[in-house]
């Protein structure tokens, strides 16, 4: 198994239900390590660029208009199959279709909400995107060596 690098994102609805924690222990518990972390409050620039493969959706500016309604908390992971693995915990995108125990349906909005899911966590969907997301919000200044 390969050890990688994959980006998650504790969305402004479960910042706000303060389900952080939980989220964290449940990823924490699937062994996989935070090797970078910050909180932030995404601009509509921001959003919109991470955002930018659903331009054109008609959930793209709930979505956007979601993910700055407050502070998010982003992490890099590693481990083993870290990519492959945060998505399994996750669930499917709409938190109802989502598989019973995973993040999405215990912590995530059963109805849409202004055109979109609230979800309560992104997770890198590919080896690739994982490498721009990662990039996209940390220098590599800000990324640790779990030197233990
Ligand atoms: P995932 O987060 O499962 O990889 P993406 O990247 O396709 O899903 O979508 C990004 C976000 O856009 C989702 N987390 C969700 O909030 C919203 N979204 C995606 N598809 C839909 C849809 N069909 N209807 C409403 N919102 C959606």
């Amino acid at each position: 198994m390969a050890i990688e690098r994959t980006l998650a994102i504790i969305k402004p609805d479960a910042v706000a239900k303060n389900h952080t924690g939980k989220i964290l222990a449940q990823i924490e518990d699937n062994h996989l390590r935070i090797i970078a972390s910050k909180m932030i409050h995404l601009t509509t620039e921001k959003a919109e660029k991470f955002y930018s493969e659903h331009l054109g959706q008609p959930f793209y500016s709930p979505l956007v208009e979601y993910m700055t309604s407050g502070p998010i908390i982003v992490k890099i992971f590693e481990g083993n199959n870290a990519t492959t693995i945060l998505r399994s915990i996750m669930g499917a995108t709409s938190p109802s279709e989502a598989k019973d125990g995973t993040i999405r349906k215990l912590y995530g909005n059963h109805k849409l909400v202004n055109g979109t899911y609230e979800n309560a966590i992104h997770g890198s969907d590919s080896i690739e995107s994982a490498e721009r997301e990662i990039n996209f919000f940390f220098a590599s200044t800000e990324i640790n060596k779990r030197t233990r």
